[in-house]
C-alpha cells in the first residue's frame, strides 16, 4: 500500500471485488482493491484441491450484470471446475481492465475509522498505509482455512496440504500412502480423485456426510443455447425460488404423499442430480419425520452402492439431512470399494496422535507418506475478524462480535460507519447461489453511494435499533428449525470457542431482496447520514 486516497477500498479480489470495482468506476468513483493472493478469483484462487468444482450449476454460478459476458462465456461442463472459474474470473478481470486498480501480495492488516475526517484509515501486514471514505469488505465467506489443532501434526516429515490453500503446482501422489482427515465437501471432492492416483488413501471420517451425485458432465450444445436464448427467464426464475436457484423446489409436505410417491420424487431427484435433491418436499427441514424420510431415502442408497456393509454403516450420516450443507459427488460412496480405500472411524477412536510418519487412533498406527487436511473453513466471520476493525469510539469489531456476528441486512454494522460487508452474516449467502446475491449486494451498495452523493451525505451508519431488529428477526426465522439445531460451520460449531449463532439470513432470496428493496426506497430506513462538512 502507498499513502494514497480513495473513495473507496475493497477489501479482495474474488468475485464480489471485482465486481464492485468495475461498478464504482462507472460510477465515477476512485476505487482499488487490495488481494491476498497474486491474482484475482477469492476462493476459487485458493482451494485448488482436486476435483474442486462449484456445487451449484455454472449456468446459473455466474455473474448477470452484462449479458455480453453472459452470451460470450462458454462453460463447458454441468458443474465447473475450479481452473475452469478462475480462468473465467481472470477473464472479467481482463475484459473490464481490472487489474490496474488491484493491488495484489497484500493483507490487509486493519482498518480503522477516523470520526473527525470520516475516513477510514488501512494498514496492511507489511506497514503500508492508505486512506478512504468507504471500507467495503469483499473478504468472501469460506477463506479462512481451519486448522485443526492434533497433537504431533507440526511433526509430520511428509507434506501437509490444507484443501483451503492448496499448492499452485500439480501435487502427485502416484505411488504414495495418503492420509485424508475430514469429510466435508473437499473431502468428498478430492477423495475419488486421490485414490485413483495413490497407493493407498486412508480417509479419517469424523461425522459421515450426506452426498448426492453431481451427474457432471459436458453440456450440452442445444441446452447451452437454450439457456443463452432465454438466460433472463432464467435468472428471473431464480430470483423467486428461496436459494435463489432455478430449480423446482417443492412446497408440498412429504408427510402428504404416500411413502410410494415419496420414493418416487427422491428417486427422481437422485437420478437429476445435485443441491435440489432438498426440493423435494417443503417440510424437509421444518420436520423431523419429513427429514428423516429423505435421509433414510440416502443410506439405503449408501448402503447399495459400497459393497462392504460395516464400511456401508460407518458412511451413513446418523444426523439431519440438509442440516450441514449438503454435499455433491461424482463416485464418492463407490471409492470405499476400491481395495486401496481404508475408512477410519474417528468416533470409535479419535487421533490420538500424529508422529512423524503416521496418524495413531487407537492401537492402529496407519503409515503415511501425505496428509490431506480437509477440514474447512473458520465460516463467514473468520475473514473479517482477522482483521483488525475500529469503529467510533475506536470500538473493535471482535470486541461488539464476541457473541456472535449483529449486523444490519448483513450489509452494514452500527458503530461502523461507511464500511459495509458483502454477503456478510445476516444476509442469504451461503445458503443462496453466490454469484446473484453478490451481484444484489454490490448493486444495493452501489444505489445507496448514489443516494449519498445526490442528498450531499459524506457518512452512513446502521441504526442499533434497526441492527437489533434484524438480529432479532434472523434469530425468530431460525427458532425451533432442524437447520439452526444441527452442529456444523454455520453456527461456527466447527470451530473451538467460537459463539453459537446461526449466521446466514433463513427467510430466503425473494423476501431479503424484498427487505433490502423497502429499506432503499424508504429513504435507507434504519441507517443514518451525516452530511458533508
Ligand atoms: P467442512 O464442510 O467444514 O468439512 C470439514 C470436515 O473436516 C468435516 O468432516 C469435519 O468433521 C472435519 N473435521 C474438522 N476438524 C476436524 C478434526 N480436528 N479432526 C477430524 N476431522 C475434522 O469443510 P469443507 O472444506 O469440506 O467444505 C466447506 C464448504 O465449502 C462446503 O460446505 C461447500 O460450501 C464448499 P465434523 O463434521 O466437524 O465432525
Amino acid at each position: 500500500m502507498t499513502d494514497k486516497h480513495f473513495d473507496v477500498a475493497i477489501i479482495g479480489a474474488g468475485f464480489a471485488g471485482l465486481y464492485l470495482l468495475h461498478k464504482l468506476r462507472r460510477m465515477g468513483l476512485t476505487a482499488h482493491a487490495f488481494e491476498a493472493g497474486d491474482d484475482v478469483g477469492g476462493t476459487w484462487y485458493w482451494n485448488r484441491y482436486p476435483g474442486a468444482r462449484c456445487d451449484i450449476e455454472s449456468l446459473q454460478y455466474s455473474y448477470q450484470f452484462s449479458d455480453d459476458l453472459q452470451q460470450d462465456w462458454d462453460w463447458s461442463e454441468r458443474y465447473a471446475t475450479q481452473p475452469e472459474i478462475l480462468a473465467y474470473a481472470r477473464h472479467v478481470a481482463e475484459r473490464y481492465d481490472l487489474r490496474r486498480d488491484i493491488t495484489f501480495n497484500t493483507r490487509v492488516a486493519s482498518a480503522h475509522y477516523d470520526e473527525m475526517s470520516r475516513q477510514w484509515a488501512l494498514e496492511d501486514t507489511d506497514g503500508g498505509r492508505i486512506t478512504t471514505r468507504f471500507c467495503i469488505m469483499a473478504t468472501g465467506c469460506l477463506s479462512v482455512p481451519n486448522h485443526p489443532k492434533i497433537e504431533g501434526l507440526e511433526d509430520f516429515a511428509g507434506p501437509v496440504y490444507h484443501t483451503g490453500s492448496w499448492p499452485h503446482d500439480a501435487v502427485d501422489f502416484t505411488g504414495l500412502r495418503v492420509g485424508v482427515i475430514g469429510t466435508g465437501s473437499s473431502a468428498i471432492q478430492s477423495i475419488p480423485l486421490i485414490a485413483q492416483q495413490a497407493a493407498h488413501l486412508t480417509v479419517f471420517q469424523r461425522t459421515a456426510n450426506y452426498s448426492i451425485p453431481a451427474r457432471n458432465g459436458p453440456l450440452e450444445p442445444n441446452r447451452v443455447r437454450q439457456v443463452k436464448e432465454n438466460y433472463a427467464e432464467l435468472r428471473a426464475r431464480a430470483k423467486t425460488t428461496h436459494p435463489g436457484i432455478d430449480a423446482v423446489f417443492s412446497a408440498d409436505p412429504s408427510m402428504a404423499a404416500t411413502p410410494q410417491e415419496r420414493q418416487a420424487e427422491y428417486e427422481h431427484r437422485w437420478q437429476q442430480g445435485g443441491l435440489s435433491f432438498m426440493g423435494a418436499f417443503g417440510d424437509l427441514m421444518e420436520s423431523q419425520e419429513a427429514n428423516d424420510t429423505a435421509a433414510n431415502f440416502v443410506r439405503d442408497k449408501i448402503r447399495q452402492i459400497v459393497k462392504d456393509p460395516a464400511v456401508a454403516e460407518m458412511l451413513c450420516p446418523t444426523n439431519i439431512i440438509g442440516g450441514k450443507r449438503l454435499c455433491v459427488d461424482t463416485d464418492y460412496y463407490a471409492t470405499f470399494n476400491r481395495d486401496n480405500v481404508t475408512l477410519m472411524d474417528l468416533k470409535a477412536q479419535p487421533i490420538s496422535q500424529i508422529t512423524r510418519t503416521a496418524i495413531r487412533t487407537g492401537d492402529v498406527e496407519t503409515q503415511l507418506d501425505a496428509l490431506v487436511i480437509a477440514t474447512g473453513f473458520d465460516a463467514m466471520t473468520g475473514a473479517l475478524l482477522n482483521i483488525d476493525i475500529r469503529g467510533i469510539a475506536d470500538t473493535s469489531l471482535a470486541n461488539n462480535w464476541a457473541d456472535g456476528p449483529a449486523s444490519y441486512l448483513g450489509l452494514a454494522i452500527a458503530g461502523f460507519p461507511n464500511l459495509f460487508t458483502i454477503t456478510g452474516p445476516g444476509s442469504p449467502s451461503v445458503l443462496s447461489n453466490m454469484l446473484p446475491s453478490i451481484e444484489q449486494h454490490v448493486n444495493w451498495i452501489c444505489d445507496c453511494l448514489d443516494y449519498m452523493t445526490n442528498h450531499g451525505f459524506s457518512a452512513i451508519e446502521a441504526e442499533e435499533l434497526a441492527q437489533e431488529a434484524w438480529v432479532a428477526h434472523n434469530i425468530s426465522l431460525g427458532d425451533g428449525t432442524l437447520k439452526t439445531a444441527t452442529d456444523s460451520w454455520y453456527v461456527g460449531a466447527n470451530i473451538e470457542g467460537k459463539p453459537r449463532v446461526f449466521m446466514p439470513y433463513l427467510g430466503g432470496v425473494p423476501d431479503y431482496v424484498s427487505r433490502c428493496e423497502a429499506v432503499a426506497a424508504a429513504g435507507y430506513e434504519g441507517f443514518r447520514f451525516a452530511k458533508a462538512g
